[in-house]
């Protein structure tokens, strides 16, 4: 008699919690080997080269249905935008960045429904798809942006690596986003008086905690900006960026914008969870903990800016239009200097309007290139008077590098 049959690989996928539709895509895309990598979350080495890596590494198993072509495959989690795909202010969602911390979820809008619980919440309730739509919506332009973009800066830059993925300039864009503003749920559900606090629950099971979660106090709740977000530059929100409804908080970490969204939950005392207990949390000598979590937790982004460049750039000698990106979440961008020398005399760039209130800022400025290796870096201020520092202590898991980067450009 034969070995016992192995078990079907489509059996061990669906237990992983991997839909039809994926398995077969990866089936097709990576053979059975994608299909497991995808299961057991085997890792890619990253991949710094930001100017020659368009597809997936071979044998690797990309948990998305975005075509990667037009991106740095980080790892299994990560697509990181390549500035240079931009010229606009509005990120086309086809050069969009996506970060999963699991996989990207298919979800059946007509089986969702988002629950609003917790002992704040009298009497809870759920919103079905049709319901969030039949509420009164509204858009806006904002940059979204990881809480670890520019993370490889802590190695290339201060020489001294932080953990996890090793983002360039990319993890950062700007879209139009439609959405119904959540303090008007939260309105329809009734919070009590004594509510402190809002968690937002995603359905990733794959997650430490069944549900990729962040806590946002209640006044940011409230903010007529945080919106539950079902559209996307004019269309309806796309599978990798958490259709059918997630969360937008305009100026908080990227991790704050829970995709997929299943849950809120709203209570009297401060929440905790993974997301500002241990990740999402600057831990360093630098940063004194606070509550229950190791560090500073990261709420707010910082003010940077970043060339829309390849990393690095060849370009002939001659005169050249460079261009790029500044975002600050405490206002719009004032100005973006920048630097030949390593910092030590600065230019004025253009700033390339209009400027949204929560959205990047285009700038450009024109640069005649000597030949040989040179490093360019930008430096943006916002208008409630904030720079790019020239230092940022080193966090372990090397969240908000905001330093001005050099960036490597080599005229040929
Ligand atoms: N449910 C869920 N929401 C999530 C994530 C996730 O893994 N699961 N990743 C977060 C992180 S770390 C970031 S930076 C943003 C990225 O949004 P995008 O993929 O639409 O660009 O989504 C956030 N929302
Ligand atoms: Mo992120």
């Amino acid at each position: 008699m034969g070995a016992a049959q192995p078990r079907p690989l489509w059996e061990f996928a669906h237990e992983r919690g991997m839909s039809r539709r994926r398995f077969l895509w990866l089936l097709s895309a990576g053979g059975a080997s994608a299909v497991l990598a995808a299961c057991t979350g085997t890792r890619v080495p990253a991949d710094i080269s930001a100017s020659t890596a368009p597809a997936a590494p071979k044998g690797s198993a990309a948990p998305w249905f975005k075509d990667p072509a037009p991106f740095i495959v980080r790892d299994t989690s990560g697509l990181e935008a390549r500035l240079e795909n931009m010229d606009g202010l509005i990120t086309p969602e086809r050069f969009f960045f996506v970060r999963n911390n699991s996989v990207s979820l298919d979800v059946d809008a007509d089986d969702w429904s988002l629950a609003i619980t917790g002992d704040a919440v009298p009497s809870e309730i759920a919103l079905s798809y049709d319901d969030v739509l039949a509420m009164e919506s509204r858009t806006l332009e904002a940059y979204l942006e990881c809480a670890g973009n520019h993370r490889a800066m802590f190695d290339l830059v201060n020489g001294e690596a932080a953990e996890g993925t090793q983002w360039g300039t990319g993890a950062v864009g700007n879209a139009t986003w439609t959405g119904v503003p959540l303090a008007d749920v939260l309105g329809a559900a009734g919070i009590s008086d004594d509510a402190v606090s809002v968690m937002l629950v995603g359905m990733d099971i794959d997650s430490p905690e069944a549900g990729f979660r962040r806590v946002i106090p209640l006044a940011k709740a409230m903010d007529p900006d945080t919106l539950l977000v079902h559209g996307m530059n004019g269309a309806t929100l796309p599978r990798d960026h958490g259709y059918p409804l997630r969360a937008l908080v305009p100026g908080w970490v990227g991790s704050t914008s829970i995709k997929w969204l299943r849950r809120i939950v709203v209570s009297a005392d401060q929440q905790w969870a993974r997301n500002n207990t241990s990740s999402y949390v600057l831990i360093g000598d630098a940063y004194p903990p606070e509550g229950r979590a190791e560090g500073k937790v990261a709420t707010t982004q910082t003010i940077k800016s970043a060339l829309a460049l390849p990393w690095p750039a060849e370009l002939d000698a001659g005169e050249h239009h460079l261009g790029g990106y500044a975002h600050s979440p405490a206002g719009r961008i004032a100005a973006v200097e920048w630097s030949d020398d390593s910092g030590n005399s600065w230019r004025e760039a253009r700033l390339v309007g209009p400027q949204a209130r929560l959205g990047w800022t285009r700038f450009e400025f024109t640069w005649e290139a000597p030949a040989g290796s040179h490093t360019v870096m930008t430096r943006a201020t916002d208008s409630a008077g904030n720079t790019q520092p020239d230092q940022v202590p080193f966090n372990r898991k090397g969240y908000l590098f905001n330093q001005p980067v050099p960036h490597p450009i080599n005229i040929v």
